[in-house]
């Protein structure tokens, strides 16, 4: 199968890279710069509404007798999309895929918003203590229930590396994650938390992602 891939180099970008390359799939990247409002052309918007990164295309003749284009906006259900397809990211059982859906939701509504706040207010001009301070607490909160599960399971959904892992990695660990350049020191807290990232930075497709991929 061939996938269109319009991103760019953020957390939420590199989730799909991360799984794309995982599976071995051929796509083609096109960059949109979102520093310099690409994210905002017409044609972008056509395919992902609210002007946000990632958005995945696939042509539909590849999956039926259409001819239109399937288009998924929206990182979360990117990576649900591509474990259907693609059962080696997806949970071995129904109570592991499960978990997949649980904890790719979580960190799409939970990890990924709390750490953007965090961020976006240690940047805002004039910085606002008041407000990072509220969305470190919270940030801390997700550390630790990522590392209380990572404590009693090898990965998020269980027994088996898959999407759930991808979504939150790039938010933890990779370099353009705000928990990295404000250096929130996670890993002297965090040992099981450690230990998963440690291991999944081995990972050739994490390790191009978290190059920038084909930006
Ligand atoms: N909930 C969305 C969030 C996507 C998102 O926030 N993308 C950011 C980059 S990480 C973006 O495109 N920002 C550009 C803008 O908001 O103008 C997802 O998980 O895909």
């Amino acid at each position: 199968m061939n996938f269109e891939l319009h991103s760019f180099n953020t957390p939420n970008g590199q989730k799909i890279i991360i799984a794309l390359e995982e599976v071995g799939a051929n796509y083609r990247y096109h960059s949109v710069d979102i520093t310099s409002g690409e994210q905002h052309a017409p044609e972008f918007r056509a395919i992902s509404p609210d002007g946000k990164i990632p958005a995945l295309v696939t042509n539909a003749s590849q999956i039926t007798k259409s001819n239109s284009n399937i288009v998924h906006f929206e990182s979360g259900a990117i990576l649900m999309y591509l474990a259907g397809i693609f059962s080696e990211i997806d949970g071995k059982s129904v109570a592991e895929r499960a978990l997949v859906m649980s904890w790719t939701f979580w960190q799409v509504g939970q990890l990924g918003p709390m750490a953007g706040q965090f961020g976006r207010f240690h940047t805002a001009d004039p910085a606002n203590p008041a407000a990072v301070e509220h969305f470190e607490k919270i940030v801390w909160r997700c550390l630790d229930v990522m590392e209380t599960r990572l404590s009693n399971s090898p990965y998020l959904a269980g027994d088996s590396f898959t999407v759930a892992d991808i979504a939150c990695l790039p938010w933890i660990a990779s370099d353009v994650s705000y928990l990295q350049k404000y250096d929130l020191q996670w890993r002297e807290k965090c040992p099981a938390l450690t230990r998963w990232v440690d291991q999944l930075m081995e990972k050739p497709s994490v390790q191009k992602a978290f190059k920038g991929g084909a930006n």
